[in-house]
């Protein structure tokens, strides 16, 4: 630690002091990658040992119609007329979930363009039969953007379209639409969306409702090494009031189809170390989820010894990351994951949306 320059940041762990941003930054700066790593894997071991967690899910996102313009994107279609755009009947959702009755799901994971054609009963009523087809399934939809866009859409309180959806079967919050709190980043790449303060606004509500939520950050594209500590300092700042995040998820930027496209994608050095100090600077969120469809198999496999206890699930249906060029499949089977956190060296355990362990992976698997 001390020929790697983190002699300070080693002692303030072991003393179990908080990490400042000028330590993030130190962490994003120092060249031993394996040194931020070596530090990362004990937090993590400390908190969960060799356990590695994901589930069995289903992702759906039943349209791609957004009045949004982020940069990044290239899930989002902006006029209706346009070809790619779709949004799909509630049968036709509906029918996504009939179709895998075989499968033990345990989440719905929905994720939707900012759509302004649409009634606000549209997305109660999609709850309500997901609900009706599969009562005991968990329901993660809808990020803190679209939340925000409902409220003003529908002319309610973010507090009103929470507590109408949780109603209507909303269980839990993705962490979606974060991308990276600072005013400078969001301003070029995502102006026209929910800023930070409301972002974060709206899963302090979200916690206090009891609902548990994620967060991500978006990362590898504009933003400096300080903005993605300031980034985490942000969510650990609510996770201090709330307790109510679950995991800090890094998203790696895909850069195919979309208008920031002349940016490389990061690499796999940069998505190591950004899971590392992710696990070292948010010391009071419970997991540090490598999503990998956007980190790729390897790297998340390699991430479980870089900060990483979780690797999201078998996501099955997935359209954001790969129509930004991801080349991952769509999506795995948990025996699938089960061999591959095996092969790292680490235990598999299925959980559920809230951590709760469904099924322990027997070797054989
Ligand atoms: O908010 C969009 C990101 C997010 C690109 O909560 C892109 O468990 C990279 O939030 N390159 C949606 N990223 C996905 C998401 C998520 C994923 C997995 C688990 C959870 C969870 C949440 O995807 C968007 C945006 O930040 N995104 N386009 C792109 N080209």
């Amino acid at each position: 630690m001390k020929a790697a320059g983190l002699a300070d940041i080693d002692e303030k762990l072991r003393a179990e002091e908080r990490l400042t941003l000028d330590d993030g930054v130190a962490l994003f700066n120092a060249p031993d990658l394996l040194a931020v790593g070596w530090l990362a894997n004990r937090e993590r071991e400390k908190r969960h040992g060799a356990r590695t967690y994901f589930n069995y899910n289903l992702r759906l996102e039943p349209t791609n119609v957004c009045v949004a313009s982020c940069l990044f994107c290239s899930f989002a279609r902006l006029q209706p007329s346009d070809a790619a755009a779709y949004t799909m009947s509630l049968e036709q959702a509906w029918d996504k979930l009939r179709k895998r009755a075989s499968q033990p799901l345990t989440e719905l994971h929905i994720v939707n363009g900012l759509n302004p054609d649409l009634p606000f009963d549209y997305y109660k009523d999609l709850l309500r039969g997901f609900k009706r087809i599969r009562p005991e399934i968990h329901l993660k939809c809808f990020t803190a953007v679209e939340i925000a866009f409902f409220a003003d859409l529908y002319k309610m309180t973010d507090e009103q379209v929470l507590r109408e959806l949780i109603d209507a079967g909303l269980d839990s919050l993705p962490g979606g639409g974060a991308e990276i709190f600072a005013e400078r980043v969001r301003r070029k790449i995502c102006h026209d969306k929910c800023d930070a303060d409301r972002y974060l606004s709206i899963h302090r509500i979200a916690h206090r409702l009891g609902l548990r939520t994620n967060v991500t950050m978006l990362y590898g594209h504009i933003e400096t090494m300080e903005e993605r500590v300031d980034h985490m300092m942000r969510a650990r700042a609510l996770q201090d009031e709330t307790g109510g995040f679950q995991a800090f998820i890094p998203l790696a930027f895909h850069p195919d189809n979309n208008q920031m496209r002349k940016l490389p994608a990061p690499s796999a050095a940069d998505t190591l170390r950004v899971h590392a100090v992710a696990r070292l600077m948010c010391d009071n969120i419970p997991h540090i989820k490598a999503f990998w469809i956007a980190t790729g198999v390897d790297v998340a496999q390699t991430a479980l010894w870089f900060g990483v206890d979780d690797l999201d699930g078998t996501v099955q249906e997935e359209k954001i990351y790969h129509m930004a060029g991801s080349p991952t499949p769509e999506g795995m089977t948990t025996a699938q994951l089960s061999r591959l956190v095996r092969a790292a060296g680490r235990e598999p355990l299925e959980r559920d949306t809230l951590y709760n362990i469904v099924n322990v992976h027997a070797a054989t698997c």
